[in-house]
């Protein structure tokens, strides 16, 4: 099931999500729409809050060329265990803030635990867009979105376009 993805500003957005301790098939399912509701936006990553769920679980997939396989990851709990010194600066979006982009500089190399959708300990080192990626997703757990790393002046610009837009989308 395709699920409704939350727009910028919305309290849930703001909120810290609590950690999952036992993974349920309800769990499983969720993590399956969230997969679901990713591709069809189109989008490379999701976060639970963005449906409104506040549990630590994220899914993406950064494989963007056409014909190429497909890898898409669920991970629960994930946590960045060790980031690299050197940067990396990108044009990030949000599917909580359609069509706004603004340049992001992150760690460029990290690497992250997380548990699979069978409870699997797991461990990656992730690179490029992935890492970027990675963790813009983990930061949506924390409730921070994008925005919140630019100087206040664009983060204000931004948040009224959304506030136009979502009183539009109310009136249609
Ligand atoms: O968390 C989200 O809202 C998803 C977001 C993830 C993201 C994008 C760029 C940098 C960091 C994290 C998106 O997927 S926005 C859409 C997007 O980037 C995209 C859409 C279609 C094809 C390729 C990329
Ligand atoms: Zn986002």
């Amino acid at each position: 099931m395709k699920r409704n993805i939350l727009l910028h500003p919305d309290p849930r957005l703001k909120k810290v999500a609590k950690p999952v301790d036992d993974i349920s098939d309800d769990l499983r399912a969720l993590a399956d729409d969230m997969l679901k509701t990713m591709y069809e936006a189109p989008g490379i990553g999701l976060a639970a809050p963005q449906v409104g769920i506040l549990d630590r679980l994220i899914v993406l997939d950064c494989v963007k060329e056409e014909g190429e396989t497909p890898r898409p990851l669920v991970m629960f709990n994930p946590q960045v265990v060790a980031a690299s010194d050197d940067l990396n600066t990108y044009e990030e979006g949000c599917l909580s803030l359609p069509d706004l982009y603004a340049d992001v500089t992150r760690p460029r190399v990290v690497d992250v635990t997380w548990m699979d959708r069978d409870g699997k300990a797991k461990q990656e080192t992730f690179d490029g867009l992935w890492a970027t990626c990675v963790q813009h997703e983990i930061d949506h757990l924390n409730g921070k979105l994008f925005i919140d790393y630019l100087k206040p002046l664009k983060r204000q610009m931004m948040t009224r376009k959304m506030v136009k837009l979502k009183r539009e989308l109310a009136r249609a």
